[in-house]
């Protein structure tokens, strides 16, 4: 597998999961500059031109989700996620798809008119909407991790290495602060990992 990758971007989720689980991986880093990322090169293997990017096997994929998944069904050999069909990994999937397609979005918005967008273009307004969004969001992580060490109970799963980028974004724009305690306890115990360290040093 060869990932396509920028420092702290959400391909940390799969450098981390290929460490979780052992996996040989290549790591290729690449320009973030938006000149880069809309190269027709670039383009060809992420239409819209964001990180990250995975290869394996002949083929090309985009969203980091997506590939966390393909490497579990592929490589995980039942590691890191529950069986397929049961109300464990309905369980799953929700936690995966919650972090990036709902709770991510709104610190996404943050990020976009906060640092991203030329100033002239930034709109205050969607900054503090999107704050409001955000919270509801880690409300929901910060009440299922007051009486389960990880989201789906007492074991490490692959829904975390999701969240946990997602976390590390929450924290990175000060939505996820002191006052969500079990949040910030369930953050740290998802930092002291090899490969969440690992990752994030990549
Ligand atoms: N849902 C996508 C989001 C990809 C994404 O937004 N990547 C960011 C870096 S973490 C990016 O490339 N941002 C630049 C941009 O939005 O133009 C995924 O999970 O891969």
């Amino acid at each position: 597998m060869k990932i396509y990758h920028v420092k702290g971007t959400r391909s940390v989720r799969v450098i981390w999961l290929c460490e979780e689980l052992g996996l040989p991986y290549e790591v290729e880093t690449i320009d973030f500059s938006p000149a880069f990322r809309s190269t027709a090169a670039w383009r060809a293997k992420s239409p819209t031109g964001k990180v990250p990017v995975m290869e394996d096997d002949g083929f090309v994929m985009f969203e980091s989700g997506a590939m966390v998944q393909y490497v579990l069904d592929r490589y995980g050999n039942a590691g890191l996620r529950p069986e397929p069909g049961t109300p464990s990994s309905a369980r799953f999937l929700q936690w995966c798809w919650f972090a990036e397609a709902t709770f991510a979005r709104p610190l996404g918005d943050i990020i976009h008119h906060t640092v991203f967008k030329p100033e002239a273009e930034r709109i205050p307004a969607v900054v503090v909407d999107a704050r409001g969004r955000a919270l509801t969001c880690l409300d929901a992580v910060n009440e299922t991790v007051t009486t389960n060490s990880y989201l789906l109970g007492d074991d490490f799963s692959a829904a975390d290495i999701m969240m946990g980028y997602t976390l590390m974004l929450a924290k990175r724009v000060g939505v996820l602060a002191d006052d969500h305690a079990p949040a910030n306890a369930y953050y740290e115990r998802l930092q002291v990992r090899a490969g969440f360290r690992i990752a994030m040093d990549a």
